[in-house]
């Protein structure tokens, strides 16, 4: 089933599938039209082609095309997941978009006129190149493998015109008893005389009368409506995930113009003094940071992949996925609302430290504040979805660093005031922009990197290093709001057991990690962890990866197929030792 929102009465065709492939290498990509092209392969998508390998490691212009016809004389919406690194799409040989936002979803309308006398060809040109010009937020030193490919599902939508429902977006006023409200999104505006009628899970639909509001909860150009409902409804918490659905539709003249499902949760998401509470009880945060990544398929994971991951996670006794460093596939989301998972949701963002480049570039500071407002947009209904991110260990320690931050931090609560608003700091005793934080997010690896190279086994420094944390944020005033270890852990190649237990080594990590858990697990003042990491990825490779073997980040609790180390019982070990929380 495809995820929320369902539009079930638009007639929608999935592209996912098998297509033409062309691979043009080191082609100039604003040259390239479709027409001329040379298709000689196939392709999967979603998928990555240099996942494949006869491409594997290849950087260049990858183009996949098919032929598409209207569903209906309508305009239609064409939507493509998530692609990387850069995008432009074309009907025949006309571009429809440019696509600058790597693991976000693309949307483009195109109108009815234009697909009439099909079918027409579609062609997506994808260029896995690094580009700053082009493609500023991903770069060539980032620890993971830059894929090129369409990573998640297309789909092809007729629309009702001119009026449409886009989105209803649905916040949690109360918990017990229930009171939501709907924001309502539009396409146009609605006819003179609409009517809208609602119905909350399989129950009866009733007439409900949304109002204008200013609210911002759309990129596109039609009103915003709210109305709110109260009535039995369910909490939704990590040990009791209840689900429910609300469709609305919108009629005129007996007839219905449109109508939308959404998912939602019946939650609330606060901080109070270092606690992350869900439904007001503190939970304590058991977790691990997940890329979406496997050998086989880059980005682009098949679903029975993303519900072992989840599997796995909650087998460690987790409670909490950090999902590094982008927008999340909304399949894995999905799996998160119904297993109980929470979720810190960032968007594409990793140790950008220049202060030309990056903090005094427009360009780069609007695609960030773009991509962070289309994550909070599109994932504004998982439950699961506890706290929003940006720019992983970006240059927060550097004075021109401060209005990106503002932007970011200000953007995300103007579209969502009910969630925290964090960052994962690189910098703790030199950062400038925490005060902007609901919650401080570290990153810190103690016994690992720059560790006292004259310890052979130099764990202490674990105790040590959560003590000074501590230490400093109550000398900074910052010890009023929650604390939480965003990334820690150890590097451990999958089967190099050693009675040294020394670094590399699957005993190593297993003492790093079990030593962390239990300092969190003991500590009131650490609302939670997200260890670094799940799985082994692929990263960089040439000169920077002297200190990644294989070309591998290797400090996954799993190896690259899953497959557990030492450190998996421990940390089961550990985090069970508390109760699974509310
Ligand atoms: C950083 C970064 C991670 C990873 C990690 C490591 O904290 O955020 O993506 O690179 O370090 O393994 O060193």
């Amino acid at each position: 089933m495809p995820s929320y929102p369902h539009h079930s009465d638009r007639p929608t065709l999935s592209l996912d599938g098998l297509w033409d492939f062309g691979f043009l290498g080191e082609t100039d990509v604003e040259a390239v039209t479709p027409s001329t092209i040379a298709f000689d392969d196939r392709m999967a998508v979603p998928g990555c082609f240099d996942a494949a390998p006869r491409y594997a490691g290849r950087r260049g212009v990858g183009t996949y095309a098919r032929d598409v016809s209207a569903l209906a004389d309508a305009p239609h919406r064409l939507r493509i997941g998530a692609a990387g690194l850069w995008m432009r799409v074309y009907l025949d040989d006309e571009a429809l978009a440019t696509h600058r936002l790597p693991y976000s979803p693309m949307e483009v309308v195109v109108p009815a006129a234009r697909l009439r006398g099909g079918p027409h060809r579609l062609t997506v040109v994808v260029d896995n190149r690094f580009d700053f010009e082009r493609s500023p937020l991903f770069e060539p030193y980032f620890d993971f493998h830059a894929y090129g490919g369409v990573f998640r599902s297309v789909t092809w939508q007729a629309l009702p015109d001119p009026c449409r429902i886009d989105r209803v977006r649905i916040t949690t006023v109360r918990v017990t008893p229930a009171s939501i409200e709907a924001a309502v999104t539009l396409v146009g505006q609605p006819p003179a005389g609409t009517t809208w009628r609602t119905r909350i899970d399989a129950g009866e639909s009733f007439a409900v009368t949304p109002t204008p509001s200013d609210r911002t909860t759309t990129d596109a150009d039609g009103a915003t409506l709210t109305f709110r409902h109260d009535g039995e409804l369910e909490p939704w918490s990590p040990g009791r995930p209840v689900l429910h659905t609300l469709t609305l539709e919108a009629w005129v003249n007996g007839e219905k113009l449109d109508a939308v499902t959404e998912r939602f949760g019946v939650r609330s998401v606060t901080t109070r003094g270092r606690d992350v509470c869900i439904n007001g009880e503190p939970v304590k945060l058991k977790g691990v940071c997940r890329h979406e990544a496997h050998p086989h398929y880059g980005p682009a994971l098949p679903l029975d992949q993303l519900v072992a991951d989840a599997q796995l996670i909650a087998s460690l006794g987790g409670n909490f996925v950090r999902g590094s460093h982008y927008p999340q596939d909304p399949r894995f989301l999905d799996l998160c609302d119904e297993l109980g998972l929470l979720v810190f949701e960032e968007s594409l963002g990793w140790g950008q430290h220049k202060p030309e480049a990056h903090f005094a570039n427009d360009d780069f500071a609007d695609l960030q504040v773009q991509q962070t407002r289309r994550m909070v947009l599109e994932s504004y209904n998982h439950p699961s979805v506890i706290m929003w991110g940006f720019l992983n260990e970006g240059g927060s320690k550097l004075p021109e660093s401060r209005s990106l931050y503002q932007r970011l931090t200000q953007g995300i609560r103007d579209h969502d005031a009910t969630r925290p608003v964090t960052y994962a700091t690189m910098f703790l005793l030199e950062d400038l922009n925490l005060d902007l934080c609901d919650i401080v997010s570290v990153n810190t690896y103690p016994a690992w990197y720059a560790a006292d190279a004259t310890v052979e086994r130099p764990l202490h420094e674990i105790t040590q290093r959560f003590d000074a944390v501590e230490k400093h944020l109550h000398e900074q005033g910052l010890d009023d709001r929650p604390l939480l270890i965003s990334e820690i852990g150890a590097g451990a190649i999958y089967g190099w057991r050693d009675p040294h237990a020394a670094h590399w080594s699957e005993e190593y990590q297993r003492d790093h990690l079990a030593l962390v858990c239990r300092e969190v697990m003991q500590r009131d003042t650490i609302a939670g962890v997200a260890l670094w990491q799940f799985c082994d990825c692929r990263t960089y490779s040439g000169g920077h990866a002297l200190k990644r073997p294989r070309a591998f980040n290797n400090k996954g609790i799993f190896d690259e197929y899953r497959r557990p180390k030492l450190a998996a019982d421990a940390v089961r070990a550990a985090f069970e030792r508390v109760d699974p929380g509310a």
